[in-house]
C-alpha cells in the first residue's frame, strides 16, 4: 500500500515536471507522448537494442524446401524479379504492376548474409521509385498474403524469387526470341551450330568475338532443369559451361543487359532458348537474312531452284529413350530444316531414331540413325523433308512401341 501510494505520487510529480519543461518549450500538445517515450527509452535500453538486431532489417533472407534461401522484406514477404526487365530498368505497368507491387523501402539495413551495396533505388519512366538487387528491380506478388508465401514463383514463366546466393544463370524474355538465358548481370548466353553437342569447335578470332561462359556454380530459376547444365574442358584446359550439351558463349558486341545483338549472326549463333526443343532453335522471325539462309540451303538440301526459296530454320532437338519409350511423341520442324537431333539412349538396350514417310515405314527411309546401346548420347544430323506434312519416326529395334509423329511445316516468311 505504502509503495503503491508512493509510486503514484512519484509518477504525478514526474509528469508535472515533464509537462512544465515541455510547456516552457512551447509544445504542450505532445506532453504525454513525449513523456512516455522518454521513460521507456531510459528504462529499456537493452531490449530496444536487441530488437534492432533481430527485426530492423529492411531486407533479409528466408529459406524454403525446393527453393533454398531467397530475398524477403522486413516482414518476411517474398521479393521477385521479372524476366522482361533488364538491369536497371523496371518495365511493368497497368494490371501487371497492380499484381506485382514495387518494393521501395526507405533505406537498406541488411543482415550479414547480404551486402548493402547490392541494393539501390532506381526511378521508373513513370516517376515511381523501386529498389533493385544487383541491378534487378524488386517486386512483391499481390497474392502473397503471409510471410513465407512464394505464390509468385515461376508465374507465367517470367517471375522468380531472388535466390541467395544469387543466380549464376537467369531467364530473360523479350519479343521474337521469347525466353533466353543470361548470366547474373543479364548478359545474353549463346550457342552455335558450329559446335557439336558436348564439343566446342570455336577457336581463334571467332572465339575472340564469342568469349566462353564459365561459372563455377549452377544457381538457376526453378523453371530450368539443373540436369541441363554441364561443363566441358576446352583444349587449353579451361572450363566452359554447357546447356543441354551445347557450349555457352557471350557475344562481344553485346554491351548491356538486354542486348541480343548476337542472335542470328551468320545464321549460326543463337541466344540459348530453353523453350524450344533444342537449346535455341531461333524463332522464324529472327534476323537471319535471306542471303545467309540461301548459303545454308545450298550445302544442306537439294538445289533450291529460285532465290525466293526459304530454307527451314536450323533446329536442334533433344530426344531421349528411356524404359523402352521416347520422351517425345511429336517433333515439329520446318521444311528443309537442317536438323541436329541429339539422341540420348538412357537404356542399356539398343535403340535408334529413324524417319519414314508414314507409319507403314516402307523403305527407303528418309533417315536412319545409327543404333546405339546406352547409356550413351549420339548426335544425328539430317535434312528435313522439303514437303510439308506429317511423317513418322520410330526406333527400328522397337518399331511398334517406340513411335512418333515428325511434323514438317512450311516456314513462316514473315521477317524475311
Ligand atoms: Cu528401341
Amino acid at each position: 500500500m505504502h509503495n503503491m501510494k508512493f509510486r503514484s505520487i512519484y509518477l504525478v510529480i514526474t509528469i508535472l515536471i515533464a509537462s512544465i519543461l515541455l510547456v516552457s518549450a512551447g509544445c504542450s500538445k505532445t506532453t504525454s507522448t513525449t513523456t512516455a517515450t522518454t521513460t521507456s527509452s531510459a528504462v529499456q535500453t537493452t531490449s530496444t537494442t536487441t530488437s534492432a538486431t533481430t527485426t530492423a532489417f529492411t531486407v533479409k533472407t528466408a529459406s524454403k524446401t525446393g527453393i533454398g534461401d531467397f530475398l524477403v522484406d522486413s516482414k518476411g514477404m517474398t521479393l521477385y524479379y521479372f524476366t522482361k526487365d533488364v538491369i536497371g530498368k523496371s518495365t511493368p505497368t497497368g494490371a501487371v504492376l497492380a499484381a506485382w507491387p514495387l518494393f521501395n523501402p526507405s533505406n537498406f539495413v541488411v543482415p550479414s548474409s547480404l551486402q548493402a551495396f547490392d541494393f539501390a533505388v532506381i526511378t521508373r519512366d513513370d516517376g515511381q521509385k523501386v529498389a533493385t538487387y544487383k541491378g534487378w528491380p524488386l517486386y512483391y506478388y499481390a497474392k502473397d498474403l503471409a510471410s513465407g508465401d512464394t505464390l509468385g514463383e515461376a508465374v507465367g514463366g517470367v517471375w522468380f524469387v531472388i535466390k541467395v546466393p544469387f543466380y549464376t544463370v537467369m531467364l530473360q524474355n523479350k519479343a521474337v526470341i521469347n525466353n533466353y538465358l543470361v548470366d547474373s548481370k543479364g548478359m545474353t548466353l549463346y550457342w552455335t551450330s558450329l559446335d557439336t553437342a558436348g564439343k566446342s569447335n570455336v577457336t581463334g578470332t571467332i572465339l575472340a568475338n564469342w568469349p566462353v561462359f564459365a561459372s563455377a556454380n549452377t544457381i538457376i530459376p526453378s523453371s530450368l532443369n539443373s540436369a541441363d547444365f554441364g561443363s566441358i574442358t576446352r583444349t587449353d584446359g579451361s572450363t566452359q559451361r554447357t546447356y543441354k550439351g551445347w557450349p555457352l558463349y557471350y557475344y562481344i558486341n553485346d554491351k548491356t543487359s538486354g542486348d541480343t545483338i548476337g542472335q542470328g549472326v551468320n545464321g549460326v549463333w543463337f541466344a540459348a532458348n530453353p523453350t524450344s526443343s533444342g537449346p535455341a532453335a531461333p524463332a522464324t522471325t529472327t534476323t537471319i537474312t535471306a542471303t545467309t539462309t540461301a548459303t545454308t540451303t545450298a550445302s544442306t538440301t537439294t538445289a533450291p531452284t529460285t532465290t525466293t526459296t526459304v530454307a527451314g530454320t536450323p533446329i536442334t532437338i533433344n530426344l531421349a529413350a528411356q524404359n523402352m519409350a521416347f520422351d517425345k511423341n511429336s517433333i515439329t520442324v520446318t521444311t528443309g530444316a537442317a536438323v541436329t537431333l541429339i539422341f540420348n539412349n538412357k537404356d542399356t538396350i539398343p535403340h535408334n531414331f529413324a524417319l519414314y514417310t508414314n507409319s507403314s515405314a516402307t523403305p527407303p527411309a528418309i533417315f536412319v540413325g545409327q543404333t546405339v546401346t546406352g547409356p550413351t548420347t549420339v548426335t544425328y544430323t539430317f535434312t528435313a523433308p522439303s514437303t510439308p506434312g506429317t511423317y513418322f519416326f520410330r526406333c527400328d529395334v522397337h518399331p511398334t512401341s517406340m513411335t512418333g509423329s515428325f511434323i514438317v511445316t512450311a516456314p513462316s516468311t514473315s521477317g524475311y
